[in-house]
């Protein structure tokens, strides 16, 4: 079969007149008495294709013949249809697609792959499932235009952070994923056999990256942290993907201006190319502040962990100043202040309590019972967290035991310290949480092609 007659169906658009062969899904079927017309889909975008009763029709594996009007085709089967573009009646045009002004009168239509009668109906505007069914049937429910469009975006948000983070001077690194030693501490690690020895599943690209400071000073990674939370909730996966950056040469307030620059750029260029997107899903546009001196990573508001809390308490009326942490309501709270009083999506926290934080996040040398520690809020949640890095060997190792942990684990990490690492910090956003903001999704996995959590790695686990 030979598919270098192929017509994009954008391309269509300037065809008015001429034959094509386009090749493509059925997306929709519809009856109409003499005339059957057909959506299809292509990478580029959508036609109408109208089908009357000449239209030659061949099924998969089967002999040309003359159509009952589009036979047995139905959603989801993959075609190639040749016909001419005509333009449709001006009462008839769409203008909410491209196509919307042609469409095309089938004169063959040919099955290549024939799909099987579909669970439920994909041919609305919206796929109205409840969250199990759009996952249990992932591999279909992707397929639907809006949810799709999730996936164009997020692949935008991608692309966005790699710009900025080369803009900033950081090479590109892979990272490995399995190690013999847990980054962010506690016991939520996935526990790998690594031939006839234990392993587990990196909580986060954190020690690699640090160990690359001293090879390239400043460096960023896109890499699955593996997370075994024993617990249900809209906003964690079992395995998440981490936009990751460290910086050597830096000091804490050089940190939050970076920070920021990311968080912001990146959505900035990802909100930029998903205009399309942004119309057709309703989605609100990005504040990204405004009250703070100059230059984006100065618009952003910045509170420290004991300022936000006290914020709560006067404004919403809930004393949580005692807390290590902001809780779920906090954030989101912290959040509507931020939008209202600065104009911005986003809020920064710093100065986390130190024993709250991970080893290697650097004391305040102003008072040590606090971290020179930051996360970034957006839209209600933290989607961002980070700090200024223990960067003297001995402090490092001593910071290790304070925890439990025996410094042996860490050998290769602390080699790097011990043989000379700068003054360095950095940060690590959550695509999928990003993600989930930017379309207001209910739940987390929405926001992942393949979510895995307690009860789900595609399949449901106890089924
Ligand atoms: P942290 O654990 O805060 O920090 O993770 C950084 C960001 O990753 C995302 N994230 C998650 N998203 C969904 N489900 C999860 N279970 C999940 N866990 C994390 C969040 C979070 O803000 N190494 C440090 C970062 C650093 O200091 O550079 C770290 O992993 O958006």
């Amino acid at each position: 079969m030979k598919m270098k007659n192929r017509t994009l169906i954008l391309d269509c658009t300037k065809k008015i007149g001429e034959n094509v062969t386009i090749y493509g899904y059925i997306q929709t079927r519809r009856d109409h008495g003499k005339i059957l017309f057909l959506d299809v889909l292509d990478r580029s975008g959508l036609i109408q294709v109208v089908v009357s009763k000449g239209a030659h029709l061949r099924g998969v594996g089967q002999t040309e013949s003359k159509s009952h009007l589009g036979g047995e085709i139905s959603p989801q089967d993959v075609v190639t249809i040749s016909g001419k573009v005509n333009k449709r009646p001006p009462n008839l045009v769409n203008k909410n697609i491209p196509t919307g002004e042609i469409e095309i009168a089938a004169e063959k239509i040919e099955v290549l792959s024939k799909a099987e009668e579909l669970p439920f109906d994909m041919g609305g505007k919206d796929l109205d499932l409840q969250l199990p069914t759009l996952l249990d049937y992932r591999s279909l429910t992707l397929r639907h235009p809006k949810v799709k469009q999730i996936f164009k975006v997020q692949a935008t948000i991608l692309e966005g952070f790699r710009k900025i983070s080369k803009e900033l001077g950081c090479v590109e690194v892979v990272v490995p994923e399995i190690a013999v030693s847990s980054t962010e501490g506690g016991a939520e690690v996935f526990k790998v056999d690594y031939f006839d020895h234990k392993a587990f599943l990196t909580q986060s690209p954190q020690l690699y990256k640090q160990m690359l400071v001293p090879v390239f000073e400043r460096v960023f990674t896109i890499a699955h942290a593996y997370r075994a939370e024993p617990s249900v909730t809209t906003r964690h996966l079992a395995v998440a993907t981490q936009l990751d950056c460290e910086f050597g040469f830096v000091d804490f307030e050089e940190l939050l201006d970076l920070l920021e620059k990311a968080g912001t750029e990146t959505l900035k260029f990802a909100e930029a190319e998903s205009k399309d997107v942004f119309k057709e899903w309703n989605l609100e546009t990005i504040a990204f502040g405004s009250s703070r001196g100059a230059g984006e990573a100065g618009k952003i508001p910045r509170l420290t962990l004991r300022e936000a809390q006290e914020l709560i308490l006067k404004e919403f009326k809930r004393d949580n100043t005692k807390e290590k942490d902001l809780t779920p309501q906090d954030e989101i709270d912290l959040c509507t202040w931020a939008k209202n009083v600065h104009k911005s999506d986003f809020v920064t926290i710093t100065h986390f309590p130190t024993q709250a934080k991970p080893f290697y996040t650097m004391p305040d040398p102003k008072n040590s019972e606090y971290s020179l520690s930051y996360d970034l809020l957006f839209r209600g949640v933290e989607v961002m967290s980070g700090s200024q890095r223990i960067n003297d060997y001995f402090q490092l190792v001593d910071s290790i035991k304070s925890r439990g942990m025996d410094p042996k684990n860490f050998e290769m990490y602390l080699q790097a310290f011990k043989y000379g690492m700068p003054p360095e910090g950095g940060f690590s956003f959550g695509l999928e949480r990003m993600t989930m903001h930017v379309f207001k999704l209910a739940n987390i996995r929405e926001a992942a092609l393949f979510p895995r959590d307690m009860e789900r790695v595609d399949i449901r686990l106890n089924k």
